[in-house]
């Protein structure tokens, strides 16, 4: 990763979960901008599903998603080469940075974070320890690679930001041991809304609203021209009074580079009708090769084996170094 005679590169981190199939919001806010990212910085891109678990998994789908979703990270265009991809589950260290840091994290801070609430909402037969503590595993993620930008969409800010303040606490006690990591938030997708509730986020644990990478054109094409609107007929960017025709605008503009004024442009005049279909198409079109090379690389589970298994070993490898550090300065006895 590192270049030769040169100062080491930035590093990136980040993560999804295979709680389920992954959303044109994910691809929005996150993965798409982690492409280019990798010609800058050094990238850690994981599959975190010890974060999936935190609410109730099938074993065989959570099994199968995640392979799905390695292929669908490389079919996005992430490089296996270049980038360090790879399963938390299979680097223990993330578990055992997690207790550390869980030791420097207030049980205050954790009530106020909003997907703890949200989801102990949508799940209140099953408020776990696990779910309240995620924002430790994954301040654990983050930190093990001493990451410098997290690129992330705007739900997850937050959660960046208690890392950044867990880290600032052990950095404080202890001397520099962390990097202290910034959210790197696009300005276009930061927070793709639902096409069914523009109120609410796309989320893949919510499937009415919700794009699929893997959707079909006709499936796609379907869901937007089902996509709540207003009752006026002019195509507007204003988030707060046309929330629906807003989010539409936002999917168009992330999916052709377009900003919102040169899309009101193209669209001037013309009714929901011809709008509606046009974002459709941009995104069929925008996710038609990801889809296709997806499936192409599903099949071949060994090449997927493959890269898997070789980004746990970088990924071990640059994790045990600061697992080591920390160890050494809570005052752990070394091995
Ligand atoms: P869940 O419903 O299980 O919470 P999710 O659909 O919200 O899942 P995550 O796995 O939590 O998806 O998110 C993956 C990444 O994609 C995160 O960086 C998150 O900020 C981003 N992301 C998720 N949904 C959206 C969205 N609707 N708009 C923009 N970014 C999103
Ligand atoms: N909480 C994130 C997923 C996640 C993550 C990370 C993102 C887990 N660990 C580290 C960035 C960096 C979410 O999308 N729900």
């Amino acid at each position: 990763m590192e270049q030769a005679n040169s100062a080491p590169r930035k590093r990136i981190f980040s993560g999804i979960q295979p709680s389920g199939d992954l959303t044109l919001g994910s691809y929005m806010g996150a993965i798409k901008n982690w492409v280019p990212l990798q010609d800058e910085y050094d990238c850690i891109y994981c599959i975190v599903d010890m974060h999936a678990i935190t609410v109730r998994q099938d074993p065989a789908l959570l099994r199968r998603r995640t392979l799905e979703q390695l292929a669908q990270y490389i079919a996005c265009g992430l490089d296996p080469v270049r980038s360090v991809v790879f399963i938390q589950s299979h680097v223990p260290q993330h578990a055992e940075l997690a207790w550390v840091l869980g030791c420097y994290t207030q049980f205050g801070e954790l009530s106020r974070m909003t997907q703890f609430k949200d989801k102990s909402k949508k799940h209140a037969d099953n408020i776990t320890a696990g779910l309240f503590t995620y924002p430790v595993l994954m301040a654990a993620d983050i930190l093990l690679y001493q990451a410098d930008l997290v690129p992330v969409g705007q739900d997850q800010k937050q959660h960046v930001e208690l890392c950044r303040d867990v880290a600032q606490r052990f950095n404080g006690v202890y001397s520099d041991t962390f990097t202290l990591p910034e959210p790197f938030i696009p300005k276009m997708g930061a927070r793709v809304m639902s096409l069914g509730d523009p109120s609410s986020k796309m989320s893949k644990s919510d499937p009415d609203g919700c794009v699929f990478l893997m959707d079909a054109p006709e499936v796609i094409q379907k869901k937007f021209k089902r996509a709540v609107t207003d009752s006026e007929t002019q195509v507007r960017f204003d988030p707060e009074h046309k929330p629906g025709i807003s989010n539409l605008l936002t999917i168009y503009c992330a999916a052709t580079g377009k900003s919102p004024e040169e899309a009101e442009e193209v669209f001037q005049g013309q009714g929901y009708g011809v709008f509606k279909p046009a974002v459709g198409d941009a995104v069929v079109e925008l996710l038609r090769p990801i889809r296709e090379e997806a499936g192409r690389l599903m099949a071949d589970k060994a090449y997927l084996e493959g890269i898997y298994k070789e980004g746990a070993e970088r990924a071990s490898h640059l994790a045990a170094k600061t697992l080591r550090k920390v160890y050494k300065k809570v005052g752990f006895v070394a091995r």
